[in-house]
């Protein structure tokens, strides 16, 4: 393996020969892109094949991160840079003449998920391999990710993402571990073996693909399994045969297929079953190539579920115990709710999963017996402790109504329930999940979220991380809580003048990049203030536009009044079936329109969306963030983790008291975030009082008036049908997530944005404190909590 320069550029030039019999000179930008890639798995491969040796040599027990969802983005220079090999590469490279950062940039974003659910699993990736613990990964190989948003005319296309077009160089095909899945068919009971036996059914293979988890300058390398569908010669005899094939092939064809048609949603619960079922037993296998039974399999193994997505893990293993490891019920049981703990990401009640008994049934007849009998022994336990109280039955039962519950199977099954931050936490166990908690109050604790600050600070702003370098040297990277050393240097006149002038580079990088996307030319030094995320209406970007309105509005209507120059910058993608959110996306798009061409406003004011926000942009928006907003309605985010990533670098929270926002703000001060509206428990009490009317607040405020008639008066858009969904919404639905309500609340806040934003150097003060106090929000933090509350991992030996 290259140890310097040279013999990086020796191998780089032998490989390129060796792949395609021409010189690097000759060679096409994505052949070196290729090789590069290729040269960086193989050097980590030794550590990759040491880690796994140590790991079965020692024992040592292993946790498994079962996840509909990974997004992990781009891999190639931030594995370079864990393992220590970055600047000799890029030095190498450009002694060829080749800018690293031009191969970088052809590297697509491996968006195999949605939002924050799945880039937490990919920070907690990072951070178990780089603290040295053993834990690995389980997912879909989807083929196409995420969609890839398109703007065209304010409005949003979907097209296919196609990530692995180029090749993904990072895995490694693993056909000698396939397993084999089994759908549909029927159960019969074997009376000579006295076992269930799955008959006529439709298998199909799961083949893995490993991916390496590099940690940060550590041995310790882990994997990140790929699960993918493949044929099988086991296909029930009436089965037609290019049917069958089709069939296979839609599994593991896209994220979350559209669930609105019973076919959709089948093949969803498919998908769910097919990598737990996947991963599970190629996990008992490999326990069993040691072990001589599973009696002790959930004392060197335990498995995270990543959301109720991957429950079905839960019936599984006793299917696994009782049909093929011979176990009796209880004994089974023992083992795998010791196995098992579930988190907990959403208390809103559309995205907890459900499915209906005759689906599943189906889909999967032994697992749903299994689940069957969990349901029976559960009620039988509940009727027995709570003296037959039928009510409480009636909240918990696992099966009602020919529903399956998932989050109570999930809370039966596991021996550890989480929520993601403290807020959210407290939530589940004093209201949404009270009954359960009572049931089993040993089971519920929080683990608040946390973000790799190794990708959003060290990776994506290396800029500010050599500032913060030359303070306190880079301990941080190891030990995020060392930023805490920085609040000896928060007043340094010259620290916060570096500070401002990091933060305007960064700030023209992502103005250069506006400009070249959106032919939009902004100030870089008005404030960017800036809301990324998914698009919902509870996350309330329509709160946010309104406002802009509204300054406008003010603005025109009186020459003198001008507000502190202003860049309003949202992304954020809508799921294809959500016509409100796609509404609210046009809406941003046509304000900005008039917005942006406005000379008389327009050095003020510019509204900015940027299209297709994944992990990849946000590595070039976090940096260049004054003002982030986090402006859900209390109660509703769980946590939120884009928060974190503005916060270590240095933007300012503006936000309500949600998810871990107030975390964010306990430990910052009250001083250094800007936090307004209503608390969770002012929300839940305007609620239960019936007496909200979003009429009374707008009769009342004549400023938000006219901002929500503009909604509809052609100002923003000739067609004045356009917006009406958001104006019902607001108005005649009565505004559900309490926009009206917060509204004046949050203009207050804006203005003491702008206060503080005119004393520069002050600004500059309160961004250091943000960054000295955001080591806690680390991912490095929440998997020792991880590790010392739930999974009780030992770090890997060398
Ligand atoms: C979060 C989801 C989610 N919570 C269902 N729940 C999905 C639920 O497609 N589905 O079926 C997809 C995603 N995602 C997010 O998790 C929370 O909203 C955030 O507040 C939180 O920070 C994040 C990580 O915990």
């Amino acid at each position: 393996m290259f140890k310097t320069k040279e013999e990086f550029k020796y191998e780089f030039s032998k490989r390129i020969i060796e792949t395609y019999g021409r010189t690097v000179e000759e060679s096409h930008l994505t052949e070196k892109f290729l090789v590069l890639e290729l040269m960086v798995r193989d050097y980590a491969s030794v550590n990759w094949a040491t880690s796994k040796a140590l790991i079965r040599n020692n024992y040592q027990k292993q946790m498994h991160y079962f996840s509909m969802e990974f997004l992990i983005g781009r891999l190639l220079v931030n594995n370079m840079m864990n393992l220590g090999i970055y600047d000799i590469a890029k030095d190498g490279l450009a002694e060829y003449g080749i800018n690293i950062h031009d191969l970088e940039e052809l590297e697509s974003d491996a968006g195999l998920g949605n939002g924050g659910l799945g880039r937490l699993a990919a920070c907690f990736m990072d951070s178990l391999a780089s603290l040295a613990y053993p834990g690995h990964g389980h997912t879909i190989r989807y083929e196409f990710g995420l969609f890839k948003q398109k703007i065209e005319n304010g409005y949003q296309l979907e097209l296919p993402d196609q990530w692995m077009q180029t090749g993904f160089n990072w895995e490694v095909r693993k056909p000698k571990h396939r397993v084999p899945v089994k759908f549909f068919g029927k159960i019969v009971y074997n009376e000579t073996t006295g076992k269930y036996e799955h008959v006529d059914a439709e298998e199909v293979y799961a083949v893995p693909y490993d991916v390496p988890i590099i940690g940060n300058k550590t041995t310790t390398t882990n994997t990140l399994r790929l699960w993918e569908a493949e044929a099988s010669d086991n296909i029930p005899a009436n089965q037609n045969f290019r049917q069958y094939i089709q069939n296979v092939r839609d599994i593991c064809q896209m994220l979350y297929p559209d669930d609105s048609t019973p076919a959709g949603k089948m093949l969803r619960l498919k998908q769910e079953y097919f990598f737990t079922c996947a991963g599970l037993n190629s996990i008992v296998k490999a326990h069993l190539r040691v072990y001589p039974n599973m009696n002790n399999f959930h004392e060197k193994n335990v498995i995270q579920l990543n959301d109720t997505h991957p429950v079905l893990a839960i019936p599984e293993l006793m299917r696994i115990l009782i049909d093929e490891q011979g176990y009796e019920w209880d004994e089974a049981w023992d083992i795998t709710t010791q196995t098992f703990a579930y988190t907990n990401h959403t208390i809103l009640a559309e995205a907890l999963e459900t499915w209906p008994i005759d689906l599943m049934q189906s889909l999967l007849p032994r697992v749903y017996q299994i689940i069957e009998e969990i349901h029976r022994r559960f009620i039988g336990y509940v009727k027995m402790v709570s003296n037959r109280d039928e009510e409480l039955l009636n909240r918990v039962m696992i099966l009602r109504d020919g529903i399956v519950y998932m989050a109570r199977l999930a809370i039966v099954g596991s021996f550890s329930v989480n929520g993601v931050a403290k807020l959210h936490s407290d939530i589940l166990v004093e209201r949404e999940l009270k009954d359960f908690a009572s049931l089993y109050p040993n089971k519920f604790n929080n683990k608040t979220n946390g973000v790799t600050h190794r990708r959003w600070l060290a990776y994506c702003n290396p800029e500010l991380a050599s500032l913060i370098n030359e303070y306190i040297g880079n301990d941080w990277i190891k030990n995020p809580d060392k930023l805490e050393d920085l609040m000896a240097h928060v007043d340094d006149v010259n620290l916060q003048e570096r500070f401002l002038e990091v933060k305007r580079e960064r700030k023209q990088i992502l103005a250069d990049y506006i400009l070249k996307h959106n032919g939009i030319k902004v100030d870089v030094d008005s404030i960017f203030d800036i809301q990324v995320k998914r698009l919902h209406a509870y996350k309330r970007q329509l709160l946010n536009v309104l406002h802009v309105i509204d300054l406008y509005f003010r603005m025109k209507e009186n020459p003198d009044y001008r507000i502190e120059p202003r860049t309003f910058i949202f992304g954020a993608k809508a799921a294809s079936g959500y016509y409100f959110a796609k509404k609210v996306i046009k809406l941003i798009n046509s304000v900005g329109d008039i917005v942006n061409n406005d000379p008389e406003t327009n050095k003020y004011l510019k509204v900015v969306f940027l299209e297709n926000y994944g992990v990849t942009l946000a590595e070039k928006i976090m940096p260049a963030a004054d003002v982030s907003e986090q402006i859900s309605t209390a109660g509703k985010e769980a946590s939120g983790t884009g928060n974190m990533k503005f916060m270590m670098n240095g933007a300012i929270t503006l936000g309500t008291l949600d998810g871990a926002n107030v975390e964010i703000s306990e430990r910052v001060g009250d001083e250094n975030c800007i936090i307004f509206g209503m608390k969770d428990h002012e929300v839940k009490a305007l609620q239960n009082s019936g007496t909200y009317n979003a009429w009374d607040i707008y009769n009342n405020n004549p400023h938000l008036k006219r901002v929500i008639d503009s909604l509809m008066d052609g100002t923003f858009i000739e067609n004045r049908e356009e917006f009406r969904v958001i104006f019902e919404e607001l108005m005649n639905k009565n505004d559900e997530y309490f926009v009206l309500a917060d509204y004046d609340a949050y203009c207050k806040a804006q203005m003491q944005v702008r206060d503080l934003y005119q004393n520069r150097l002050g600004w500059a003060k309160v961004c250091l404190i943000n960054i000295a106090k955001s080591g806690f929000f680390s991912s490095d933090r929440t998997i020792q909590e991880y590790v010392d509350d739930i999974w009780h991992l030992e770090k890997v030996k060398f």
